[in-house]
């Protein structure tokens, strides 16, 4: 047989599962967070054949948590991949979450076939999962034939990190899986995003209005919000602080922005220098409940809706945000870096540094403050308090600051936000704008498989019970990990009792002097109880040494921690009381 008459072997085709694996890939995106199931078992099976690394989880919430998460660490969409109806459902707290906290995320699901959905027929785990995705999700896209995957995959892409980052679902059917396109049509079909966050600068004017503000004010203050700590402008952020020399605040995830230790950092004179402060400079931190809305007693009101008098500069990507709670009377719009260079750029030699009235004042109510915590730290009561507990981990963290602290719980949360200080940017990570607990396993497995350094996640024993059984995959993964359960018996505390004849426990209360550490040993990993600071000292220490999962029971006295931890102004009841 001569050439020309040889049969041309067809090329090969690619099907819809090749086409997600390729345009995620295509786009950088190396690594995918989920949980396998009709009908994307076989979908995760060969994205880890084509080398994304995939973390397979036991429950979508902690996937779609872990992948929100790698999505605030890395400026690109972390990927969840689920099920259909139930396991897309699960998933959906965390895309709500990824939205509310301006994270980069994409959830993906399967779901069943859209002609029988819609009708109603009674599909296997039939739901109208896009109807149900797009009120919390930043976008929602659904595609319905294999070539147009490439520009699902972008246009979420796209949706995701471009301007305020968020939440974004891609609803991919099941028969797309199977559905085949030939080699160079499917090729054709993927598009490599360019510039998917574009840099948006700010308008001169805008930059000078607020500079005219800074320099006016007498006791300025500059509020640092995790948006700060997302836009990666690290150096530029710091040195407008230094150069300033205006204090600044730390929200709790922009905490290691600048060292907490940081001469000019003025978390410990929080209640003092709200109310105080006569220009506020937001930086990629929204006025919200966290911030009692910019007005009432926190700033110095006279009536809950009273402002305080100060003035506002807010440093944020979001056209919509200013003037979402007060009045700002500058605001800057575009991302971080630009906008953060260009204040830079107009504050040179010949900048008027804060009147030392100011800071020193600052610095007496710091004094004041750190001292009577060092006092609080010192004791070692036995059982241990939260407080000789997380002594503890304030020096771990110390030495290792590098590792990772991932932190929820409410007492848990509180108290290591203001007792362990944090050396460098995007180092703590927390519950974030909603105060959701759950987060605290999923956003370990991210921040080790992300950063590759040891975790250090403090979790109380409640906000622990929520994505407990993911150590199970912090285990598999062999992922340097040491959870430290802070174990007080319960929800806030250990003590209530039920009021009536029935045995039934309290609604706050757990099986009490329960040993958490033994669930990882059932895993294969490394449990520790520990009664004493020395002891929690031993098993942290030998946990970042040896780079093991690790679970550390920490047993602290079960009257300690206060309803609703420092929110108790939120909890109608506990206030009554
Ligand atoms: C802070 N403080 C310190 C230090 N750092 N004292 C000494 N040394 C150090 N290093 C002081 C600080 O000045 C405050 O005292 C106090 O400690 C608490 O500081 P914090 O944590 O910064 O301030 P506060 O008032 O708790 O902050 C408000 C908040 C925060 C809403 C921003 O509470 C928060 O992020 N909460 C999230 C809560 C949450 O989501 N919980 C989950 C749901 S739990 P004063 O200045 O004297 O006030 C469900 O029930
Ligand atoms: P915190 O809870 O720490 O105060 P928020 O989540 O309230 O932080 O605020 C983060 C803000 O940062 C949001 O308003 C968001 O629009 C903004 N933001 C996020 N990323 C960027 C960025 N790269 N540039 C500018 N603003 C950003
Ligand atoms: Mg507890």
């Amino acid at each position: 047989m001569n050439a020309a008459t040889e049969p041309v072997p067809p090329p090969p085709a690619a099907d819809g599962a090749q086409l997600v694996i390729d345009a995620l890939r295509l786009n950088g995106l190396d690594t995918i967070y989920g949980l396998p199931g009709i009908p994307i078992t076989d979908l995760m099976r060969r994205a880890q054949g084509a080398g994304i690394r995939v973390l397979s989880f036991r429950h979508e919430q902690s996937a779609g948590y872990a992948a929100s998460i790698a999505g605030f660490l890395t400026r690109k969409p972390g990927v969840c991949l689920t099920v259909s109806a139930p396991g897309f459902l699960n998933g959906l707290n965390a895309l709500a979450h990824a939205t509310v906290n301006c994270f980069p995320m994409i959830l993906i699901s399967g779901s069943s076939e859209r002609e029988v959905v819609d009708l109603q027929q009674g599909a296997y785990e039939e739901l109208d999962q896009l109807a149900i995705a797009k009120p919390v999700a930043k976008a929602a896209f659904r595609v319905l034939h294999a070539e147009d995957i490439g520009t699902g995959v972008a246009r979420a892409i796209r949706a995701a990190v471009s301007g305020r980052p968020g939440g974004v679902y891609l609803d991919l059917p099941a028969k797309l899986f199977t559905e085949t396109l030939d080699a160079g049509a499917a090729e054709r079909s993927l598009i490599k995003v360019v510039d998917p966050a574009p840099r948006q600068h700010p308008d001169q004017e805008a930059v000078e209005r607020a500079l005219g503000l800074l320099r006016g004010a007498k006791r300025p203050l500059i509020v640092l919000g995790k948006g700060a700590a997302y836009a990666q402008a690290d150096a530029d952020i710091r040195a407008l602080v230094e150069r300033t020399g205006i204090p600044y605040l730390p929200m709790s995830m922009a905490k290691g922005l600048l060292p907490d230790t940081h001469e000019q950092c003025a978390a410990a004179a929080r209640s003092y220098v709200l109310p105080a402060a006569d220009v506020v400079m937001l930086v990629g931190a929204r006025l919200n409940w966290l911030l009692s809305h910019g007005k009432g007693q926190t700033w110095g009101g006279r009536g809950p809706k009273e402002s305080g008098g100060q003035r506002f500069i807010q440093i944020d990507i979001s056209p919509q945000e200013p003037d979402s709670n007060v009045r700002i009377d500058a605001p800057v719009v575009g991302d971080i870096g630009s906008c953060v260079a260009a204040l830079l750029a107009g504050t040179g030699a010949g900048w008027k540094k804060p009147a030392a009235e100011w800071t020193d004042a600052i610095g007496q109510q710091k004094a004041a403050n750190v001292a009577r915590m060092a006092e609080r730290l010192a004791k070692s009561p036995s059982p241990m308090s939260f407080h000789s507990a997380l002594a503890v981990v304030r020096d771990i963290v110390k030495a290792n600051p590098d590792a990772m602290l991932v932190n929820e719980g409410a007492n848990a949360l509180d108290f290591t936000r203001s007792i362990v200080d944090v050396y460098k940017p995007r180092r703590r990570l927390d519950v974030g704008t909603w105060g959701i607990m759950g987060v605290g396993m999923g956003y370990s497995v991210a921040a080790a498989v992300v950063t590759g350094q040891p975790v250090i996640a403090i979790e109380g024993d409640s906000a622990f019970g929520f994505s407990g059984m993911e150590v199970e995959t912090i285990c598999r993964y062999r992922l340097p990990v040491c959870v430290v359960v802070m174990n007080n018996n319960g929800v806030y505390r250990g003590t209530d009792v039920n009021p009536t004849e029935s045995t039934d426990p309290a609604p706050t209360v757990f099986v009490r002097n329960a040993r958490y550490d033994r669930i990882i040993e059932a895993f294969g990993g490394v449990g520790a109880h520990a009664t004493t600071p020395l002891e929690l000292r031993a098993a942290m220490e030998e946990a970042l040494r040896s780079r093991k999962p690790t679970l550390i029971n920490a047993v602290i006295d079960e009257t300690a921690g206060t309803e609703s931890g420092r929110i108790r102004s939120l909890n109608p009841t506990a206030n009554r009381k």
